[in-house]
Parts: C-alpha cells; sequence; structure tokens
C-alpha cells in the first residue's frame, strides 16, 4: 500500500492546528503508521528542503521550518500521495481551494502549515529523514473493508 510523508508545520503546532489536520486524514480513511513530534535541526531541514537549495526563499524557508517542533507523520492508503496534496491545496495559501487545509486555515506561502510529499519516490525519500523502518507500525485498521474495496 502507498505511503506518504505528511508533516504539520511550525505554525501548525504553534496555531493549534494539529488535531484538526490529523483527524481530516483520520476521516478521509488513511492510516496512520507512523508519528513523530521533534524539532528539525538545521542539517534535517537542508536535507528534507535539498531541492529547492540555491532559491531566493530557501534561507528563510529553512529558518521557518526549524523555529519550532513540527508534528512528522506517515500515513499509508489508497493514492495516499495525490490525495493528500489535493487535501492540503495549492502551495500557496492564497490560490488553495476554501475547503483544503491551506485554504482553510493559512494566507501566506511563507505560513503554509503542512508539507506533503509530491511523489511516491519523494515519499520514500523523506520518510528516510525521519524515521527508521521499525518505527513505522504495521497494524490492521479493523475499518478497513468499509474504507476500500
Ligand atoms: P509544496 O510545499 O507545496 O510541495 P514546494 O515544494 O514547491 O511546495 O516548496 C516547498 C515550500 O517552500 C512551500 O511549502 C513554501 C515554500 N515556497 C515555495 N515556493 C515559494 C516562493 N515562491 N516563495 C516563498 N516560499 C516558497
Ligand atoms: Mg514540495
Amino acid at each position: 500500500m502507498e505511503r506518504t510523508y505528511l508533516m504539520i508545520k511550525p505554525d501548525g503546532v504553534q496555531r493549534g492546528l494539529v488535531g484538526e489536520i490529523i483527524s481530516r486524514f483520520e476521516k478521509k480513511g488513511f492510516k496512520l503508521v507512523g508519528m513523530k513530534f521533534l524539532r528539525l535541526t538545521r542539517e534535517m531541514a537542508e536535507k528534507h528542503y535539498a531541492e529547492h537549495v540555491g532559491k531566493p526563499f530557501f534561507a528563510g524557508l529553512v529558518d521557518y521550518i526549524i523555529s519550532g517542533p513540527v508534528v512528522a507523520m506517515c500515513w499509508e492508503g489508497k493514492e495516499v500521495v495525490s490525495v493528500s496534496r489535493e487535501m492540503m491545496g495549492a502551495t500557496n495559501p492564497a490560490k488553495a481551494a476554501p475547503g483544503t487545509i491551506r485554504g482553510a486555515y493559512a494566507v501566506d506561502i511563507g505560513r503554509n502549515i503542512i508539507h506533503g510529499s509530491d511523489s511516491p519516490a519523494s515519499a520514500e525519500r523523506e520518510l528516510s529523514i525521519y524515521f527508521e523502518s521499525a518505527e513505522l507500525v504495521e497494524w490492521d485498521r479493523t475499518v478497513q473493508g468499509w474504507i476500500t474495496e
């Protein structure tokens, strides 16, 4: 089953949106298989955002992502990578549809409250930054048969 890396960023934690955001993915029908509350080191942040090295917003992005604790999560489910990106909404919250997480709770591209992997390959790379494979829990969600055929 497909997995993705989702992270509630420091602004999401500070603003008290942790429960609300987790609840959306639970209710959708995805399965939580790993979760940590931590503060990223600068090294982790630079690794996480390696694709953006050299861009004008990179330094600010790293400072922001290490400015406070985050919730690091691994979620599993059918097409979870693309579906969770849809649930998050556009990178710029001003362009994100109102019902999405960024559309509902954020206004600024530099404070967009959640990260989600953009492909299964990115998910694998990002998950390896935050989790040992033994920290991703295999379990059966008893309602699974009511979520997928
Ligand atoms: P996403 O987080 O939707 O995958 P991304 O990978 O293109 O977006 O960029 C990573 C983060 O960097 C994004 O969540 C917010 C920030 N960012 C992206 N483009 C930016 C820009 N033009 N100005 C300021 N911050 C930006
Ligand atoms: Mg991205």
